[in-house]
């Protein structure tokens, strides 16, 4: 299968993050990445290719103008504010305060439009998360013209950002960019898959109250785990969308056996759903020795994933989501996509 890769995402570096009160070298690292693309050329996964620039129309389908416009400018108003580094929010909306307005402060724009600190906004973030979002659009396109399977390699990551929020380290969310595209373009009903340790927030918002996109999100509970405040099971979509979202969070702890039928299940409803075009939004923080998470997979486990998407028989993006385990990252990845392809 082809790789959609963009050398801009080495232009997303994050200064850091806050983790348990201290403030920590990020996870979401460049490395991830490059580490990637380099076991895609070992293995001679296929071809490796550039994406596309597309307009701005795509992402702004999924997006507020309000978010877009804030990535784009947040770090040059920092500046000109005096600061320097990069910019970090401060201060969120709560029950009763006011979403009704936009606020005119940049730190109070920065909040309004997020939802952790572990985001940051840098001088060049806009120009990698422009790419990422190319990537995903660009594997789209070839999804579409009639390929098989592809692999949009995808960074920054998107399946934690809303229509109007971003975090998780996310900013843009690819995969639901390149769900959209494929629905614009003619495919009836898309799945997306959501393999990637964390819920998928960001995704599950965008198409709580849509039918012709299922989501399907296999995660740590958020009684325990991060983003905390979705991704239970009593979440079936609303609307429209009521039947059209399936949360399957597992606990701390999660081992082979318990995943596999959790994904089994996954897979199913998926099956049910006959879709035209398929989605898996491609974490491998579930790994084993993940720094920070709490399931227990290795590398064999994940190429028992591909093995098991691929009986959905559906044209099939894959799109790179998180997994911090750097070291190992490529060979989880690429084992999901040689599994699929049956090598
Ligand atoms: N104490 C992705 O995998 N930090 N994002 C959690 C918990 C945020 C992960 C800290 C994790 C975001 C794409
Ligand atoms: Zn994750």
């Amino acid at each position: 299968m082809r790789t959609i890769y963009s050398a801009d995402h080495l232009l997303h570096q994050s200064p850091g993050e806050l983790i348990y009160g201290e403030f920590v070298p990020a996870f979401e690292k460049p490395e991830r990445a490059e580490l990637v693309l380099k076991r895609v050329n070992e293995v001679r996964l296929g071809e490796v290719i550039a994406p596309e620039a597309f307009p701005l129309e795509p992402i702004t389908r999924i997006h507020a103008p309000g978010l877009v416009a804030l990535l784009q400018t947040a770090h040059q108003e920092w500046l000109g504010l005096g600061r320097s580094g990069a910019a970090y929010p401060y201060s969120w909306p709560t029950r009763g305060t006011r979403t009704d307005r936009v606020p005119q402060n940049l730190e109070g724009r920065l909040g309004f439009y997020s939802f952790d600190c572990g985001t940051p906004i840098t001088a060049t973030t806009w120009q990698a998360v422009k790419a990422s979002a190319d990537v995903a659009l660009t594997g789209a396109k070839l999804l579409n013209a009639g390929e098989e399977a592809v692999f949009s390699l995808c960074r920054p990551p998107g399946h934690h950002a809303g229509s109007d929020h971003y975090g998780g380290y996310c900013f843009l969310n690819n995969a639901a960019i390149a769900a959209q595209k494929l629905r614009d373009d003619g495919a009836r009903r898309v799945a997306i898959l959501d393999i990637d340790y964390h819920h998928g927030n960001g995704t599950q918002q965008i198409f709580y109250g849509r039918d012709d996109v299922l989501f399907v999100s296999l995660h740590g509970h958020p009684d325990q785990e991060y983003p905390y405040m979705l991704g239970f099971e009593d979440e079936p979509g609303i609307g429209r969308g009521e039947g059209f979202n399936l949360n399957l969070p597992l606990p701390w702890g999660t081992q082979w056996p318990a995943y596999e039928a959790a994904l089994t299940a996954g897979l199913d409803r998926i099956r049910a759903y006959a879709p035209e075009a398929v989605i898996v939004s491609l974490g491998v923080d579930t790994f084993k020795d993940d720094p920070i998470s709490q399931f227990k997979l290795d590398h064999e486990h994940f190429t028992r994933m591909g093995e098991m998407i691929r009986t959905l028989g559906k044209p099939t993006l894959f799109v790179m989501e998180g997994g911090y385990a750097v070291a190992e990252i490529g060979i989880n990845a690429v084992n999901v996509l040689t599994g699929f392809e049956g090598k």
